[in-house]
């Protein structure tokens, strides 16, 4: 078998070089290369039609996108969320000098569990910010009685949720604004980036001022704190590439899952995630839980398909609260995480891109097949 390794968890998607050449030109005449060009309007404009939302600001990444949609909301309070994420989540709060409040997810979706939030809710919550895990939706209309009734801002953590919908349409239109990870590592990417969806234009025009220093040119005033968060034009180039051949890129990920889903589900000790396909998903990972009912331990298995060059990722291990920095903000006298660290413990992403062979995905296969 002539297979190409290192197999990665992922390897990004790139339009053929030629299409993108084809474009360069303009920003090469233009010398527009930043501060809200052409292409980063032409972006955004197509991601608002593609997406079907109606607001989009661009950012240079989904970490700034978080801190700057928390302080677009003018958020005060202590943040409920998650610790079953990738740090950036949690680190946007830090970043704006507010609490995070930690509660357990669900055992089967591992999104963060509703009624949990309302366990936590206290006269300082001000928010609650969810993360649509691997693109599974959260369970946004009790999210949205609870954040109804307590007056609170909803900010979701879409970073992994790029294309998905829901019986209603985008899942990017629940809350009050959706943030998008566009990194290399994701299902579209601009190299590095992500998207804040807003649901109004106001808010739009105040984030679009956020991430540009909040200057008023009109008044020669700094209205907030702004900072610096905008995508590059040869960024949005690559999007809007890429965006051309985005369907294909979702079926050839879907048939990937497929295959995984049929031949993994059947392994004693293996739990395949269940992703709901009923409606458009970009399958932006490929996770299973490895209980304990496997021969091999979670980081047994990691560490023996590594040793046949294949690059599994532990998304995400440790848990948040696990991490020094944060381990004052969960009290386990209070209450516990017990999903999340089971969750956290037993995770493995398995690699899914749509250039992964058949023989690849093959292979991999069976090197689990052959530890079971
Ligand atoms: N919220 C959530 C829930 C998130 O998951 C993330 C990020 C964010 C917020 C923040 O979004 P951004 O600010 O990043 O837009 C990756 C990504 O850096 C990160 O974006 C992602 N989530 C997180 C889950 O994973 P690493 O440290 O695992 O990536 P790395 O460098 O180990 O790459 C994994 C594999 O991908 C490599 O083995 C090879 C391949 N790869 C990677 C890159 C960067 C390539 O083939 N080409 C590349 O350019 O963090």
């Amino acid at each position: 078998m002539n297979l190409k390794k290192p197999i990665f968890v992922t390897k990004p998607f790139l339009p053929a070089l030629e299409e993108f050449q084809r474009r360069l030109p303009e920003i090469w005449e233009s010398r527009i290369l930043s501060n809200n060009g052409p292409m980063v309007k032409e972006l955004e404009k197509k991601l608002c039609h593609y997406l079907q939302v109606p607001h989009i600001s661009l950012v240079s990444n989904a970490t700034i996108g978080l801190m700057i949609a928390i302080k677009a909301l003018g958020i005060k309070g202590d943040i409920i969320t998650t610790p079953f994420s990738f740090v950036a989540t949690a680190h946007a709060v830090l970043w704006n000098n507010l609490k995070p409040v930690f509660v357990d997810i669900e055992e089967d979706s591992l999104n963060i569990d509703v009624n949990r939030i309302n366990s936590a809710l206290s006269n300082n919550t001000e928010a609650i910010l969810p993360v649509h895990c691997y693109g599974n939706v959260c369970s946004v209309e009790t999210i949205n009685n609870i954040a109804q009734k307590n007056n609170l801002k909803v900010i979701y953590d879409a970073a992994h949720a790029f294309g998905v919908n829901d019986k209603n349409g985008s899942i990017l239109n629940y809350g009050d604004l959706s943030v998008v990870s566009f990194h290399a590592t994701k299902v579209f990417n601009t190299f590095e980036g992500g998207a804040i969806v807003s649901q109004d234009i106001e808010l739009k025009e105040k984030i679009d001022s956020l991430i540009n220093f909040s200057i008023d040119y009109d008044s020669n005033n700094v209205n907030f704190l702004g900072l610096n968060g905008k995508m590059s034009e040869i960024a949005a180039l690559n999007g809007i590439c890429q965006l051309d051949h985005i369907d294909d890129v979702f079926n050839k990920r879907k048939k990937i899952y497929d295959i995984y889903k049929n031949e993994l589900s059947e392994i004693d000790g293996i739990k395949v995630y269940e992703i709901d396909t009923s409606y458009r998903n970009g399958f932006s990972y490929m996770p299973i839980l490895v209980t304990k009912n496997f021969k091999l331990s979670r980081d047994e298995l990691s560490d023996a398909l590594k040793e046949k060059d294949i690059h599994t990722k532990k998304y995400f291990f440790p848990l948040i609260t696990n991490f020094q920095r944060y381990k004052n903000f969960f009290d386990e006298t209070n209450d516990n995480l017990n999903f999340a660290n089971k969750a956290a413990d037993e995770i493995l992403c398995l690699p899914i891109y749509p250039d992964l062979e058949l023989s690849e995905l093959d292979f991999i296969i069976d090197s689990i097949k052959s530890m079971a």
